[in-house]
């Protein structure tokens, strides 16, 4: 089943979205949102809020998950390993279709509950973040009955942990449980502290699937619960998806440890449009790659590379484009930019633009009103920045492209290169041997040619340099979560 199928199946009708149906879904769990361990809820003592961040209303108090809780997690996890992993690819399967099936009939909830507790406009949970997790898990239904047969020689690691950030709540999770699931591991999950509403919801719809016992365990937390994870010594995996300093953290804590290791890590794409590109097409390219979850994206065209000779008109046709982009209610389905994760997040986002401007950058910005409540950035250029400055360098993750020239194509290559980072990068031309002759060049885990934000669940997505390693969704993918076990006997 295609994105397309998927979304023709989904029924959202045409009314406006209305927040109801997942505040009485948060109504129905009475504020009080506990952990899913071995099957059931289990309340902490210690709560934290998750807020709306597009009106800053409290949506639910959390349970904070301490080293006790985690302890409890893993031993579920432990405990429903040696029969999960003994049934056959074929059986698990089943659990993965129910799953898909049940994220699809609940898809209007999933994509509001969302919207609500990530501030990302409707319009992207719904066509983009729930039907992409449902795809995952359909996926990854047909890979669980091709193990025998693919992977003869492997068999699932154990229990897994696994750490997640805020920017696609669902998908992430989607991306880390599916392929664990259907290799026969148990696992451990934290979402982030911004956003846990989704993953107590899929949860509950593991539940409904009458995934056994102590398959799933979701703990949720700050990163002090993400800690806990990471230092279990009955944890055999980490999957980690977040910040490069965490990633760095993660990695020297389980040195030595014999823990497997996959993390998908910060980045700074280059977005390369050579003067021969269809530049009305690539305008709408950059928008995709930068504005889109209001640059929240890992894989975020956040360095626009632009050819000496079409620099002016582009730069002039894209802040054109800038002032159309409508921003406001996340739920107004007509809107473009939704809000920031959090206020604290905003503030890094406005320090580092005047870090930039007072290093000598021209500031062009959305002149749009924004809501006067909630946490709202506008969506902002900054040009005549040079390779060192800090705006190039760091991750943003906010709504905020920076842009150089180039003159020649190899040019363009050494400055997409000049990054620690290395997840991904788009190359706009009409001169396709030359777009493939340089995506081999530039250093990067994925290319896209006149595209950008391209994903699939058969396609393995991840990073070099400080982006990290190891790859989520495809073929690639399942290894993260297996092992080579050969047995051989004599005659
Ligand atoms: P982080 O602050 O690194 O948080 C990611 C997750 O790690 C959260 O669940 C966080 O918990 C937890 N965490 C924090 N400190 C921890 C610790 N010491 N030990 C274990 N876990 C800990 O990142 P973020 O701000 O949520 O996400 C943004 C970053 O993720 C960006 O750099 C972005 O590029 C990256 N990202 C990468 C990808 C891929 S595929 N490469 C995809 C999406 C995002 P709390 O949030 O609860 O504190």
């Amino acid at each position: 089943m295609n994105i397309k199928d998927i979304l023709q199946t989904m029924d959202y009708g045409n009314a406006p979205e209305s927040p109801d149906l997942a505040l009485e879904w948060l109504a129905q769990h009475k504020n009080k949102m506990s952990h899913f361990i071995n099957g059931d809820w289990h309340s902490g003592k210690n709560h934290f809020a998750s807020n709306n961040p597009a009106s800053g209303e409290r949506l639910a108090q959390v349970s904070q998950a301490d080293k006790n809780t985690v302890n409890q997690a893993v031993k579920a996890a432990e405990k429903a390993l040696p029969g999960w992993q003994a049934l056959s690819g074929h059986a698990r399967s089943e659990y993965l279709y129910a799953i898909a099936r049940l994220i699809q009939k609940n898809s209007r909830l999933f994509a509001v509950l969302e919207t609500l507790d990530n501030g990302k406009p409707i319009r992207e949970s719904r066509d983009i973040d729930v039907p992409l997790a449902i795809r995952h898990f359909y996926h990854h239904a047909g890979w669980a009955q091709l193990l025998d047969t693919e992977f003869p020689d492997h068999e699932a690691i154990g229990v897994v942990g696994q750490i997640i950030p805020w920017n696609f709540p669902l998908l992430m999770l989607a991306w880390k449980i599916a392929p664990a699931l259907a290799t026969g591991n148990t696992i451990v999950i934290k979402p982030a502290e911004f956003t846990s509403l989704t993953a107590l919801l899929f949860a509950e719809i593991c539940q409904q699937a009458g995934l056994p016992k102590g398959v799933l365990n979701v703990v949720t937390g700050d990163g002090s619960t993400g800690q806990h994870i990471v230092e279990h010594p009955d944890i055999k995996k980490i999957a980690f998806t977040g910040s490069t300093a965490v990633g760095r953290w993660i990695r020297q804590a389980t040195a030595g440890s014999g823990k497997k290791l996959s993390l998908e890590l910060g980045g700074k794409s280059a977005f390369i449009v050579c003067a021969d590109a269809d530049l009305d097409a690539a305008v709408e390219g950059v928008v995709d790659a930068i504005w889109f979850n209001q640059g929240q994206v890992c894989c975020a065209g956040s360095r626009l590379l632009v050819q000496e000779a079409v620099a002016e008109r582009f730069h002039k046709k894209l802040i054109s484009r800038m002032h159309k982009l409508r921003i406001g209610d996340p739920l107004d389905k007509s809107i473009d930019m939704g809000a920031i994760i959090d206020p604290r997040q905003q503030q890094k986002i406005a320090s580092l633009v005047q870090a930039g401007v007072d290093a000598g950058a021209c500031l062009n910005q959305s002149t749009a009103e924004l809501p006067s409540s909630g946490c709202f950035y506008p969506p902002t250029l900054l040009t005549d920045v040079s390779p060192s400055d800090q705006v190039v360098q760091d991750e943003i993750f906010g709504p905020v492209l920076v842009s150089m020239t180039f003159r020649t194509p190899s040019e363009a290559v050494a400055l997409a290169n000049n990054s620690r980072y290395g997840l991904a990068a788009s190359i706009w031309s009409e001169n396709i041997n030359m777009a493939m002759h340089l995506a081999p060049l530039v250093q990067a885990g994925i290319v896209w040619i006149n595209c950008t934000n391209m994903m699939d669940a058969a396609a393995g997505f991840g990073g070099v340099k400080e982006s990290g390693f190891g790859r989520e969704g495809g073929k690639e993918g399942l290894y993260e979560y297996l092992t080579l076990k050969i047995n051989t006997k004599t005659q």
